[in-house]
Formats: C-alpha cells, sequence, structure tokens
C-alpha cells in the first residue's frame, strides 16, 4: 500500500469550520493536508485542472449552490476512480439512499460520516481503507457473443460451483446452491454475470440450464451415495419457463440419475416482468406436484415479489442480501428483512438470508428466527470435489466454544 502521506484528498463542504476540523482530523491520521473547497463548482473544476484527481474525496451532501447529489453525478460522469466518504447530518435513510446512488455512478463509497463527524468514526472508516487500483468493475465486464458461448456449452466448458446453506439454528448443512462458471481456455474463470444475459438473449438458455442440472444431479447423487445427504438448488431463467417441456426435462433427469425431487430445489427469479403468466404457472404448478421445491430468488428485488408469492406454489423464499448484509445496524433493512421472514412463516415457507457475510449479520441471523444461512461468512462456491473437505472444517468450526459460532 502507498503511504498514506502521498495521497491525495480533497475537502467539500461549505462550512469553513468543518472543512479545518476534518481537515485536522486528516493529517492526525497520517494523510498530507487536504485541498478545501466550500463551493461544489469550484472543486469540479479543480477535479479536471492540472492537480488531477485526489485518492479520496469527502463530500457533504447539504450545500447551498451544488449539492452533494449532484455533485456525484458530475464525478459518476467525469468517471472519478477514486474513492468517496460522505458527510451528512441527514437521517439513515437518506444517506442509504445518496450511498446507494453512490455505488450505481460506479465510485468506490467506503461509508458515510454523521456530523459532527468523529475522529473515531473517521479513523474507522480509513484504518481499513486500501486506495483502489485503477480497474474499473465495467471495464472488466466484456460481454461474450453467441457463437462463443454456444462452443463453450458444447464443448463442455461450463462448470458448476456449489455454495453451502446452512440451518441457522445449529450449523447443520443443508444443501448447496448451484453456480455456473465458464472455465474460459483464454480469460480464466468467467462469472455467470458475463454470460447469462447473452444465453437469454440468444435463446441458449435452455441448453445451459440443461448442462448445469444434469451436472449437479450426477453430482448430488454421488454426495448422497457418499452418505452426504444434501439438497441441491439449481437457479432457473423465467425463460426456462416458456416451454412445458421443461418440467419434464426436469423430471424425467432426476428420475434417469436416481435423484428423489424432494431434495432438489428450482430457484427462480424473474428479472424482467413476464406478459403471459399462464405457461410458468402451469410449469411450475406441474414441478411442485411431482414434489420439486420451489425457491423465489432474490426476493425483495426487481420483480420477485408479492404477486409471486400469491401466484406461485413456493416453498422457499431467498431474501435478497441487499437486505440481509448490515441489517443489526440499520432499521430499514432489518424491517424490511423481518416483514419478509414472517410473511413467508405464515404462510409455511422456508426462508434462506443470501449475503451473510460477516459475523454481525451470523449473530443478527441467529436472533431472527431465519431458517437458513448463505454467503462468504460461512463458503464461497467452491468446485464440487472441495465440498466434503469444507464440511469436516466447518463442523469443526460448529464444535469449537471458542469460534462461538452456535
Ligand atoms: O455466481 P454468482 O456467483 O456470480 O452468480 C451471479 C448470478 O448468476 C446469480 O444471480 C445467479 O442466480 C446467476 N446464476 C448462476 N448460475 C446460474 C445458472 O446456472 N442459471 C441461471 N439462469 N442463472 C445462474
Ligand atoms: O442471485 P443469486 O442468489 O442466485 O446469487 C448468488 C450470487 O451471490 C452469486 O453471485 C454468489 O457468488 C453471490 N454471493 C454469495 N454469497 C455472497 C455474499 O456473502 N456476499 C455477496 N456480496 N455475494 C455473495
Ligand atoms: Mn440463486
Amino acid at each position: 500500500m502507498r503511504q498514506k502521506t502521498t495521497l491525495k484528498v480533497m475537502l467539500v463542504d461549505d462550512e469553513p469550520f468543518m472543512l479545518k476540523l476534518l481537515g485536522r482530523q486528516l493529517e492526525n491520521l497520517g494523510f498530507s493536508s487536504p485541498w478545501a473547497y466550500t463551493n461544489g463548482h469550484e472543486a469540479l473544476k479543480a477535479l479536471a485542472g492540472p492537480l488531477g484527481e485526489p485518492d479520496l474525496i469527502l463530500l457533504d451532501l447539504n450545500m447551498p449552490e451544488i449539492d452533494g447529489i449532484e455533485f456525484v453525478r458530475q464525478l459518476g460522469e467525469q468517471r472519478f476512480e477514486g474513492s468517496l466518504i460522505l458527510v451528512s447530518g441527514e437521517d439513515e435513510r437518506l444517506m442509504q439512499a445518496a450511498s446507494t446512488l453512490v455505488r450505481a455512478h460506479g465510485i468506490g463509497l467506503i461509508g458515510h460520516l454523521n456530523k459532527p463527524a468523529s475522529y473515531e468514526a473517521l479513523a474507522a472508516l480509513l484504518d481499513p481503507w486500501k486506495p483502489p487500483k485503477v480497474t474499473r468493475p465495467h471495464s472488466a465486464n466484456v460481454q461474450y457473443d453467441a457463437d462463443t458461448l454456444a462452443a463453450a456449452i458444447a464443448n463442455g466448458e461450463l462448470v458448476n460451483y456449489y455454495q453451502p446453506k446452512v440451518a441457522v439454528a445449529d450449523g447443520r448443512v443443508v444443501g448447496v446452491e448451484t453456480l455456473v462458471r465458464w472455465r474460459h481456455p483464454v480469460d480464466g474463470l468467467v462469472f455467470p454475470d458475463q454470460f447469462i444475459g447473452v444465453a437469454e438473449a440468444n435463446g441458449q438458455i435452455d441448453a445451459l440450464t440443461r448442462v448445469v442440472l444434469m451436472e449437479a444431479l450426477a453430482q448430488t447423487k454421488v454426495w448422497n451415495d457418499a452418505a452426504l445427504a444434501l439438497r441441491v438448488a439449481v437457479n432457473l431463467s423465467m425463460d426456462n419457463l416458456r416451454t412445458l417441456d421443461f418440467a419434464n426435462f426436469i423430471a424425467d433427469q432426476a428420475a434417469v440419475v436416481g435423484v428423489p425431487p424432494s431434495v432438489v430445489v428450482l430457484e427462480v427469479t424473474e428479472s424482467r416482468l413476464m406478459e403471459d403468466l399462464r405457461t410458468p404457472l402451469e410449469l411450475l404448478t406441474r414441478l411442485r406436484l411431482k414434489r420439486f421445491r420451489l425457491s423465489i430468488d432474490d426476493f425483495g428485488t426487481g420483480h420477485s415479489s408479492l404477486s409471486q408469492l400469491r401466484d406461485l406454489p413456493f416453498n422457499e423464499l431467498k431474501i435478497d442480501r441487499s437486505f440481509v448484509h448490515r441489517a443489526w445496524e440499520n432499521d430499514t433493512l432489518s424491517a424490511i428483512f423481518d416483514a419478509s421472514l414472517h410473511m413467508a412463516h405464515q404462510i409455511g415457507m422456508e426462508v434462506v438470508a443470501e449475503g451473510v457475510e460477516d459475523r454481525e449479520d451470523w449473530n443478527f441471523l441467529r436472533r431472527s428466527g431465519c431458517d437458513l444461512a448463505q454467503g462468504y461468512f460461512i463458503a464461497r462456491p467452491m468446485p464440487a470435489a472441495e465440498l466434503p473437505a469444507w464440511i469436516e472444517s466447518w463442523n469443526q468450526r460448529l464444535r469449537d466454544p471458542a469460534a462461538g459460532l452456535v
């Protein structure tokens, strides 16, 4: 990491007193004296000037001439590559909205400070902070073309990774979610957000899902035969539900491989609105009749919503990670989390919390009454071969009183 003293910091706040206070706190933390502006326009002009971009900006939200929100938009348009801290006396929900906006502009947000900013709060944000190396996520986000993807599917370049789902009450490993990756011969491991959309747009999602599902079923059979009783979840795109024979395909494959439908979870996300619900409704209802488990994925975002709960026979609800991570410290998130959890329980569904990233998230879930948990705190998605050893070490963590997991 670079020396703090060589990092350039910009302060933008209409109150000169705040500039002085923050400036002094930064110097005490080892930063060289920041560039300070009481006016957003001048700060923006400076950004385009010979001094270049700072590594870090501390930005006040409430300013008379150009407010913090507009400032953030202009930073986004200029493709600002440094990091940002929001400073404000506004309430938590407004700060949440502003934070979401900053991230939507692709700007690295370190966090926010409540006025009057304390030295301890600033130190807590900046101590773990590392200035980003100049790689913006969207530049890395290549989309592949349909022919390349078709060849990859045909050549068996897609591989399944599996992420554990554990019971919150006792930590027991209940199942795994299948997450597809592409072992690209040149580009390395490619993540699904770079090719699922391509497959959906080019009529390849059925072919892709068939490959993923067959591999997942075969793997589940291997685990079950080795006395590892696991449920296996597979993600279905709404586009998989447009033709009725897809239900037969799933049922036939499970029967051929010898995996009972009751251990197969089909996770459905509705990323865009379906005009005609009749086919998906028929297909999912038939799968449910055959005792497959149906899960509503990313609940609370996009179109994964109440009307789907009303219309479709789901037995599992996955609360989207944006309502889980940090819900312990955010009243809005925990209110949405609790409401979703209780609603699902009232209609007899099992609830999975996604995005359990750290100890605080886990402790929050333990208090919440949620059924299952999934996330980096427990395990990242991994190749099938790594799962038995991971289960072993997880069980050790569970038995260790010092770990205090359960
Ligand atoms: O795996 P992450 O590891 O990056 O997955 C990103 C997204 O891709 C998730 O929203 C997940 O639901 C989706 N995804 C992963 N595997 C599959 C798949 O086999 N089919 C579909 N339709 N989506 C998948
Ligand atoms: O949409 P779906 O729930 O299928 O997405 C699973 C996605 O979430 C995958 O991309 C997976 O890698 C990612 N994921 C799993 N656990 C965590 C976590 O704890 N934090 C974050 N940010 N992403 C996670
Ligand atoms: Mn999923």
